[in-house]
Formats: structure tokens, sequence, C-alpha cells
């Protein structure tokens, strides 16, 4: 038996151009972000963009273009939202108020950072920790409170678990609970964008670490590297997937080298620095709009809390580990320090800050808590157009049974 000879293998380096390139028009010449998108995609894929250190000093020349103080502050104060809003809906659970609770603690700089770089038009498909993008993008409060009460003020109308809010006029797509499935549909998504015309916008779809570990993850990055529709994949790598360690999730040197086999353009950046995350997702989402096909960025944080209301960490983590992500690297400190040192913020608007944002956190919890339950018709609605008389028959035995009871 003869054995055919063996192809030579493609060469490692990527023949694409960078997107990037350092004296080039983007303002980042010389800067630390122009010589990470300057390398090619296997630089990047186990590099790490970082514009802020941990000690909240800045390379100044990596700021994308035009960033302004308004900026800085909005995104600073939409991570605050993030941090108040969960520390009060898990006082809520803890007190028996809402049945369940999932935080977003020490990755509101991944959330606000995505969000930022996001438009009017453009699709959002979360995973598990990205209501802030939501809310960001024009999700109210009262919708996303009402939504964990299950109200009637609920665009769900109670039928979703708590922490599963949507909002059709942002294009907020509801949070599918399985683990990586929303990477399918963003990719979906996006290639309703490409097939309809729909140019200048992008689908924006979120996982977990533990989510490209799923067959659901590969098969939407072969179809985004083969079809190039406008999608940017977001994994917020925050080192565990309930009590699964990344070490165990997977034998790959990173999470973005993934993107990599399936022609994708993969970036890893610094999820705890939200100028780094706003960097890489602006240059995916640029891309995207230019008609030039998907991104997969990895953002390496860190979940700090719990996985969810019903998790308790310290029985199979070392939580001294977490106390360095919670207090050195915690990504609303180093914001905080580079605004102070900038002279953008004082203590004394970061403390008014902190309690406007209180209040309006106190204020839409009184409201939705005092909102009724969702009328029991609801139960058959929306699945057909008007319900079917099945759906009736079963509605008004239960009116019946209940009664009974
Ligand atoms: C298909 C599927 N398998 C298992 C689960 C149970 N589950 C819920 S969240 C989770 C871990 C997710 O980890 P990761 O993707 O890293 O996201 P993180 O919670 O860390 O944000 C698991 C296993 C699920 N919801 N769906
Ligand atoms: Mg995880």
């Amino acid at each position: 038996m003869t054995t055919a000879p063996r192809k030579p293998s493609r060469p490692v380096a990527s023949s694409r151009p960078a997107a990037v390139r350092p004296g080039g028009d983007n303002g980042l010449a010389g800067s630390a972000a122009a010589r990470y998108f300057a390398g090619g995609d296997e630089d990047k894929a186990p590099g790490l963009l970082q514009v802020l250190a941990p000690d909240g000093t800045c390379d100044e020349a990596s700021l994308p273009e035009g960033f302004t103080r308004e900026t800085a502050l909005r995104m600073y104060r939409g991570m605050r939202l993030i941090r108040i809003l969960d520390e009060r809906m898990m006082a809520l659970q803890r007190q028996g108020r809402i049945g369940f609770y999932g935080e977003a603690k020490g990755q509101e700089a991944a959330v606000i950072g995505s969000a930022e770089a996001l438009e009017g038009g453009d699709w959002i498909v979360p995973a598990l920790r990205e209501a802030g993008v939501g809310i960001y993008r024009g999700l109210s409060l009262r919708q996303y409170i009402a939504q964990i009460f299950g109200n009637a003020n609920d665009n769900s109308r109670g039928r979703q678990m708590p922490c599963h809010p949507c909002e059709r006029k942002v294009n907020y797509v509801v949070m599918s609970s399985c683990v990586s499935t929303q990477i399918p549909h963003a990719v979906g998504v996006a290639m309703g964008m490409k097939i309809q015309g729909d140019r200048g916008k992008v689908c924006i779809g979120f996982m977990g670490d533990g989510g490209t570990s799923e067959g659901d993850f590969h098969v939407s990055l072969n179809f985004a590297g083969v079809y190039k529709p406008p999608v940017v994949l977001v994994c917020q790598n925050n080192q565990w997937a309930i009590s699964t360690p990344g070490t165990v999730q997977t034998a790959s040197e990173t999470i973005a080298v993934k993107g990599l086999a399936y022609g994708v353009e993969s970036l890893r950046a610094d999820g705890n620095d939200f100028l780094a995350v706003y960097t890489a997702v602006k240059h995916a989402c640029d891309k995207a709009r230019r008609g030039e096909g998907p991104t997969f960025i990895e953002l390496l944080t860190y979940r700090v809390s719990a996985h969810s209301s019903s998790d308790d960490p310290s029985r199979y983590r070392d939580e001294s580990v977490t106390e360095v992500w919670k207090r050195e690297k915690d990504p609303l400190r180093r914001a905080r320090a580079w605004l102070f040192g900038k002279g953008w913020l004082t203590e004394d608007e970061d403390r008014r800050m902190g309690e406007e944002i209180e209040r309006e956190v106190r204020d839409a919890i009184a409201e939705e808590e005092k909102a009724p339950l969702p009328g029991i018709d609801t139960l058959i609605e929306d699945v057909y157009v008007e319900p079917h008389w099945r759906l009736r028959e079963d509605l008004a035995q239960f009116e019946a049974d209940t009664e009974k009871e």
C-alpha cells in the first residue's frame, strides 16, 4: 500500500492584513493597542490587550479616538449601576422577596465595555451575565426588575425564571438558559442581517468559558468563519463554570485560540479593563459594520461572586484567590483610580453618583414589588394568535380545580 504524500500544512502566520496598523489612521500610533492589533491572529489570541493597568495608570495613546470624559463617566456609571443593582437584588433574594438571582460582580467592565461599542439597531444575544448590556442600551430598570418578580409588567409575563429579561425595543433577546445556545442564535441573527442586506449593523452574542466546550460553539464558529456574517462573539472567561475551573474546562492555551481554527479573527483582552474591552469590541463592531465579517473575543475576568444565589463557591475553590480579584483587580476600583487621577471625577461626584443610583434602584424595586402578578389568562396566550379551544378548556378546568381547593 502506498501512502499519498502529506500536503504541507498551512503556514501558521495569518496572511490577512491586521485591521489596525500602527501609524495608520486609527490614532493609536505607537501605543500598546496599536502594537497588539498589528500582530497576526496568532499573536493576538494568546496575548492580552490591556490599556488600563491594575493601578489605574493608562497608556493614553491607546485610548480609542475621540474618547471623551462624558463617555468614560457614562461607562463608569453603567458599571456602578450593575454593582449596586446586584447587591440590592441579592439582598432581596436572601430576604425571600425574589426566588433566584445571578450576579455579574467583578465582570462589570466586560459588560459595559462591550455595551458601549454597540449602536441603536444592533442585536444583543446575551448569556448569563449580560443583563447590564441590555440596561445600558435601554432596557429599563423597571422592566429588568419586573422580570425578576415575574409580575404583570414583565415583558415575558412571568414565564421565565428570574434574570431572563428581554426588550424588543433595543433588540435585546431573552437569555436562553441552556449554555451555549446563544451562539448559534447570534450567528443566525447576523446571517439574517447579511442575507437581508441590513448593512452597518452588528449582532453581538455572549457566552461563558464553559460555553466554549459545547458543540453549539464549534458549529457557530464554523458558520461564522465560512459565511462571514456581521457577528461579534464575546466570551466572558470568568474562569469558572459553576464548580468547573478553567483548567478542567479546556486544554487550549487560551479560549481565544479556539476561534483561529475556524478562520475567525480572535482577540484576547483584559476583561477587568473597561478601556481594553471597549477597544477590542469596538474594533470588532467597526469591522463587522464595514462588512468584513466576524470576530471572536475572549475577555479574561473572574467570577468573584457565587455562580448564582443557589451556589456556595467556598465548597470548591480557594477563596483567597477570589479576594485578590475582588480587591486588587476590581474593575470599578481600577476605573475609579484612573478617573480620579485624570481629574475627570472627584470623590464628591463619585459619592453623589452612588446615592443617585441607590435611589433609582430602590424606587424601581418599590414600584415593581407592588405590581400585581400576571392574570391567569396569560397562561394560555401567545402560543397561537387566539388561544386554541383545547387550551381554553384546560384553563377552565384549572380555574375550577383551584376554586375547589
Ligand atoms: C446545556 C446546559 N448544560 C448545563 C447547564 C447547567 N449550567 C448552567 S450555567 C452552567 C455553567 C456555565 O458556565 P459558563 O459558560 O462559564 O458561564 P458563567 O456561569 O461562568 O458565566 C451550567 C453547567 C445548562 N444550563 N445548560
Ligand atoms: Mg464561566
